[in-house]
């Protein structure tokens, strides 16, 4: 018996999405229970007595024995270090520990977009500044672009195949679903030329492909139309 992983998502999330991609790619069973922003369910007690910070994803491991509490972690990021340390042998993410140097660019990387961009171009940000009269896509965008820019300033000199060499690491995760994210709101995402041939790169991985946007058993039935296309996220 091993444990069960259960995964609160949504399928435009991208912050949901680094949990599909890394637990697809470590070939990890997980069932989800879909959590609709749109419709504030992040808001209902269901979601919140266990993401205390109302939001996307919550991983939940519940251990083989029943009486043992489940393990519950509310944070993308802790929920992908979490299952690296816990199962680092399916799939690395990060480079080896005898390589502190990319170790540090993978996170690097990885808290570009999720510390600098993710958070100020999220729903709950852009529903703040709307009534003081900002264009919620402009914002979005020059804040993606910002982001980007600096993600694409260091992998000019680090990726091989993907962000950091030629194995899929945490920054990769975190990155293609902001791509989905940036395509949305109108980033010319060609300006990037070392993200979008990492982008690529990634969509062409079977594991990657099953964790899209437009692939999610909670993707309306419209979206799912042109898969093979980008845009989406949030
Ligand atoms: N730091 C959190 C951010 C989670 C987050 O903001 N998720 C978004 C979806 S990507 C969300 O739930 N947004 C709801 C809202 O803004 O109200 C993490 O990495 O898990």
């Amino acid at each position: 018996m091993t444990e069960t992983l259960t995964l609160h998502t949504y399928f435009r999330s991208s912050c949901s999405a680094r949990l599909r991609i890394a637990l697809q790619l470590k070939s990890l069973p997980y069932s989800s229970i879909p959590i609709n922003l749109l419709k504030n369910e992040h808001h209902d007690p269901q979601n919140t007595t266990l993401n205390p910070s109302a939001s996307v994803p919550t991983l939940i491991i519940q251990p083989p024995d029943p009486t043992q509490p489940p393990t519950i972690i509310p944070q993308s990021l802790a929920a992908l270090e979490y299952l690296e340390e816990t199962h680092p042998e399916a799939y690395p993410l990060l480079p080896p520990s005898t390589d502190p140097i990319s170790r540090a660019t993978v996170r690097t990387l990885a808290n570009i977009i999720a510390c600098d961009v993710q958070p100020v171009t999220n729903m709950r940000i852009l529903k703040r500044v709307a009534p003081l009269g900002v264009d919620r896509t402009a914002w979005s965008k020059e804040l993606v672009e910002d982001g980007f820019r600096a993600y694409e300033e260091i992998v000019a000199k680090t990726a091989g195949v993907y962000s950091v060499g030629d194995g899929i690491t945490l920054a990769d995760v975190c990155l293609l679903p902001a791509v989905w994210g940036a395509e949305r709101v109108g980033v010319e995402v060609g300006e990037f030329p070392t993200i979008m041939r990492v982008r690529g790169n990634l969509e062409g991985v079977e594991a990657v492909r099953r964790a899209h946007w437009r692939n999610q058993e909670d993707t309306p039935e419209e979206f799912r139309v042109g898969f093979e296309g980008g845009g989406g996220g949030q």
